[in-house]
């Protein structure tokens, strides 16, 4: 039992059951396949009806005269999401005899985005190699290798399965050579394989393309020449994937080439893009992690003061994608204030299932609750979309953790319906993965409900930040400072330690990031009495001796949140040791491993954090 089945795990009928429709397409056929394959109950039909709820929606009703199931739906996805609906009632123990279900995925782009290189390195992967094994499938002939074909097949159920309709393969930091003629072939294969699944294949460019692909001497968005070539790009582009979903943009950050090299905006770097996708129906993603072009001004205002003044100015066909929150995909983070101040044009949010900053694929840290969280500030109702950064590998099980799974699934389910629960998720997924023994899944379901708490206590507690290793984000290091960097990445920067206190100070009396919230959050924020004491050391720098709401003073807070969040992992791992009658001995023996892997890290950082903010506080560390 090495994971690779994800949450796929019916069991199989031995006789097919009977399913009928009339829907000739193929993904009517998948859905009379899995459901044939996999479905235990009464008969089930099938029906496409115009009449039906939403573009991808669905109903599900059971006839009470003779216990039959109908899916109906608008179009073929709909019914193959419907099929996936009724699968996962019965995977998960739900009664099915008295269906009556009519649901809507909440926002229209639910999508993954890969952060894959052509040489099959992932950055920030840690579940092996991409998965998309290049030299595996051929362009000219359309075909790939069985082996690839299989793999990527339960990819694409496991999608459906939850409601994903795009992905965006290839890094946002792009090689230019994604366009290359060579290259759009084979996405072409897979495309072609995706589009049953109701999966649209999207790829991330590189804005200096023209030059690094088409030869020529500028990237110039205004340049007649460099907007040819976009446009003839993407004309071949449609003609090999007529879906195609369009292009996923970082420009002019981190190094990356964009429209600012030429001293044009983003809004004519996008525009000049969307007016090449515009004719085919395909969308730019321009994404707002933007820093380090507005020197000196703390790095979480600089998205707001970049896109501000560029609301409304972008064409119909763009979509701003921004991080849930302003910094970088921290353990926790307030949201990003740029979902307050943009208005008038439509948004995605980012948010980071490869766990880059939460222990990566070592640690077990369940991050519906963190996504909840997000959405308790930030409306999904209005997001276009949902995006969410891959933590998929080659490695036999897929994600690295078995438990990260839960993550790729849970993203699915909230892209889908925000409204769905942590908990629920997380029992509906540890049913379908592992068993339906509640003596497994209450201890299991509460252990990944207290995870991302946990993290948050053992890493960076109180509105702590970015305290992170230089380049891999794995382990802690306060004491970051490197004089070759900007120093927007070092540690120090974001924890401004001395003896005084801790702590950013982003008041009105600091660098004044609380007015960019909407209100009342921002005088929420601003006054240290009201700030909640989550993003205490985030929004102010505090006295090591500022009392806290329980009456103890910071430092004994913080000494208390760092003890209480390894002694949240060592529980995980004494809570998970006596799951082995109920587990496989592979998939047990492997989450143990890294069970006592996450409390020894644990158990780094607190001490590595405590004993150098004691250099400051010059406080006793309390147990
Ligand atoms: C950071 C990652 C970096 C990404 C960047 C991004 O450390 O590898 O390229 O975000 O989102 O979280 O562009």
């Amino acid at each position: 039992e090495d994971g690779s089945r994800l949450w796929l795990r019916s069991q199989r009928n031995s006789d097919l059951c009977e399913i009928t429709t009339k829907d000739k397409s193929n993904t009517a056929k998948i859905a009379t396949r899995e459901l044939a394959t996999y479905w235990h109950g009464k008969p089930v039909s099938l029906i496409k009806d115009k009449t039906a709820t939403g573009e991808e929606g669905f109903e599900i009703t059971t006839d009470k005269s003779n216990g039959h199931i109908t899916i109906k739906a608008k179009n073929s996805c709909g019914l193959l999401y419907g099929a996936y609906e009724l699968l996962r009632l019965q995977d998960s123990g739900m009664p099915v005899d008295n269906i009556n279900i009519k649901e809507n995925p909440a926002v229209k782009y639910r999508i993954l985005n890969h952060w894959d290189n052509l040489d099959r390195s992932v950055e920030r992967g840690y579940a092996g190699l991409s998965i998309w094994k290049w030299d595996e499938i051929n362009g000219d002939k359309g075909t790939m290798s069985l082996a690839l074909k299989e793999r990527l097949t339960t990819y694409c159920r496991a999608n459906a399965s939850i409601g994903i309709n795009g992905s965006v393969i290839n890094n946002v930091n792009a090689s230019p050579k994604m366009l290359n003629t060579l290259y759009i072939k084979k996405v072409k294969v897979l495309a072609d394989m995706f589009r049953d699944y109701g999966i649209k294949v999207y790829l991330s460019v590189n804005f200096a393309s023209p030059m690094a692909e088409g030869g020529l001497k500028t990237a110039d968005p205004l340049n007649e020449g460099v907007r040819t070539w976009w446009k003839n790009k993407v004309n071949e582009i449609y003609k090999e994937i007529p879906d195609f979903g369009g292009f996923l943009v970082k420009a002019n950050s981190e190094g990356q080439p964009g429209p600012g090299d030429y001293h044009r905006t983003h809004a004519e770097g996008a525009n000049m893009l969307a007016e090449a996708l515009a004719p085919h129906g395909g969308l730019v993603i321009w994404r707002s992690f933007v820093y380090g072009n507005h020197e000196g001004e703390d790095r979480v205002m600089q998205a707001v003061t970049e896109f501000e003044d560029l609301d409304g100015k972008f064409n119909s066909n763009v979509i701003l994608q921004t991080k849930n929150g302003p910094l970088d995909f921290q353990p926790r983070e307030p949201y990003a204030p740029l979902f307050d101040q943009i208005k008038h044009t439509p948004m995605m949010a980012e948010l980071q299932i490869t766990q880059e900053y939460l222990g990566q694929s070592r640690h077990l840290v369940y991050l519906a609750p963190m996504w909840k969280e997000f959405f308790s500030f930030v409306n999904p109702k209005q997001l276009i979309g949902i995006a969410g950064v891959a933590n998929t590998g080659d490695d036999a099980n897929w994600c690295g953790h078995h438990f990260s799974q839960a993550n790729w699934y849970a993203f699915g389910r909230l892209a889908w319906d925000p409204t769905l629960s942590s908990e629920q998720i997380a029992d509906e997924w540890l049913k379908q993965t592992f068993t339906h023994d509640t003596a497994f899944i209450n201890p299991m379901k509460e252990v990944m409900m207290s995870s991302r708490e946990a993290c948050v206590d053992y890493m960076m507690p109180l509105g702590l930040h970015h305290i992170f290793k230089a380049d891999h984000h794995y382990g802690p290091e306060p004491q970051g400072f490197y004089p070759k960097y900007p120093i927007e990445w070092c540690p120090v920067y974001y924890h401004k330690a001395d003896s005084t206190g801790i702590g950013f100070d982003r008041t009105m009396n600091g660098t004044k990031a609380v007015s960019q919230y909407r209100h009342p959050f921002d005088s929420i924020y601003n006054d240290i009495n009201t700030c909640p004491e989550e993003y205490l050391l985030w929004f102010h720098h505090v006295s090591w001796n500022h009392k806290m709401k329980d009456g103890t003073t910071l430092w004994q807070s913080l000494c208390a949140h760092y003890n209480r969040g390894v002694a949240e992992a060592k529980r995980f791992a004494e809570t998970w040791s006596k799951m082995e009658p109920y587990v496989d001995r592979q998939r047990f023996m492997e989450v143990s491993q890294r069970m006592a892997e996450q409390v020894e890290n644990a158990e780094e950082w607190r001490d590595t954090c405590l004993k150098y903010f004691q250099t400051f506080s010059r406080q006793e560390i309390t147990k």
